[in-house]
């Protein structure tokens, strides 16, 4: 029955999927991340997922983004590398980066795709390639999912593992139901996902349920209304790229970043209320969650 496949995360369970780092290990042993995100205007999307990125411990992670709003970027991110592309005069992607993103993706570990990226046709052009040539885990977010959704049957047979992360707007676009009947009908709106599509699904919001294409649902239990603010999906996109990256299984990787992700939002508003709390101060709560993991 559906009760019988049902979880909710807990600490202890969630610390047993962190393998500890060798003491021989280097950069290499803890996975290369490819980001593909951001444009013009929406830089802060791509700092902030690739930032939580870095600070849940991906060895290496390339932060691919248009030529401006990479020139933009330089001067927040200090530890991802990154490669500008060329743009289109709206400074999103243009599709002449294609050949560019398709080298890179050739040696990565897990690629994310679609914060802050904008929905236009460039950006479902770069997405078509990346899901026709990924042979790592693909975690689509935000535009990305947009992308997905004018044309979905791309998800029927992917190549490599698919992570989506939609909050119920991206959830209504890609369905085609409506925010309402969807968050009625969450954990079933979920599963028939899943049914259809062999693909990890993230369907965010309060009470985050994640269905994995075995069907087995996790229902998480951490997070607040603090974090109903711009920029916190972000985060969390950049936190399950880094476990994945990491060679963690991608089910416990996507249950482990939207658990971590709610409890550095519980944290964070002990410190910062849920008034004022930031989608930047969910990673700044990282350091600690970590130290109590490992
Ligand atoms: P309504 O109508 O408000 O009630 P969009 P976005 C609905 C980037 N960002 N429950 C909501 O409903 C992202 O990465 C950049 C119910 C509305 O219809 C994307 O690339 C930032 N409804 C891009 O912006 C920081 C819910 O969804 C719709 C819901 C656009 O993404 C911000 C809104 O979603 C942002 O992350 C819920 N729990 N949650 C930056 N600093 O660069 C959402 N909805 O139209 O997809 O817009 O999410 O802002
Ligand atoms: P996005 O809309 O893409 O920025 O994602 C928002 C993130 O914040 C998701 O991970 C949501 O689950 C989380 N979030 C937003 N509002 C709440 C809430 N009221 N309770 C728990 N988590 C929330
Ligand atoms: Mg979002």
């Amino acid at each position: 029955s559906i009760e019988t496949m049902q979880h909710t995360p807990v600490f202890e369970e969630v610390k047993n999927w962190f393998p500890s780092r060798h003491p021989n290990s280097h950069k290499g042993s803890f996975g290369k991340l490819l980001c593909i995100c951001g444009k013009a205007g929406m830089t802060g999307a791509a700092e902030l997922s690739a930032k939580a990125a870095m600070r849940c411990g991906a060895g290496l992670t390339y932060l691919m983004t248009p030529k401006d709003a990479c020139t933009a970027l330089s001067c927040k991110l200090t530890e991802p590398v990154l490669i500008p592309l060329s743009q289109s005069s709206e400074g999103t992607l243009s599709h002449q980066s294609i050949p560019t993103i398709l080298e890179q993706l050739s040696s990565t570990s897990a690629c994310l795709i679609g914060c802050g990226m904008g929905d236009n046709a460039q950006t479902q052009a770069v997405l078509d390639a990346v899901l026709q040539h990924a042979k790592c885990p693909v975690i689509i977010d935000a535009d990305g999912i947009n992308a997905l959704s004018h044309h979905i049957d791309r998800l029927k047979e992917p190549t490599a593992p698919v992570i989506l992360t939609p909050h119920p707007g991206e959830m209504s676009r890609l369905t085609g139901k409506s925010i309402a009947e969807i968050q009625e009908n969450r954990l079933q709106t979920a599963m028939e996902f899943v049914q259809e599509y062999p693909v990890t699904l993230v369907l965010k919001g309060a009470g985050t349920i994640i269905a994995l294409p075995d069907g087995h649902i996790w229902i998480n239990s951490t997070g607040n209304p603090g974090m109903a603010k711009g920029g916190s999906g972000d985060v969390l996109a950049g936190m399950i790229s880094a476990f994945v990256a990491q060679g963690i299984e991608v089910g416990n990787a996507v249950v482990a970043a939207v658990y971590l992700h709610g409890l550095a939002g519980d944290r964070g508003v002990q410190h910062f209320s849920q008034h004022a709390m930031l989608a930047s101060d969910l990673i700044s709560m990282l350091p600690g969650i970590f130290l109590d993991l490992e």
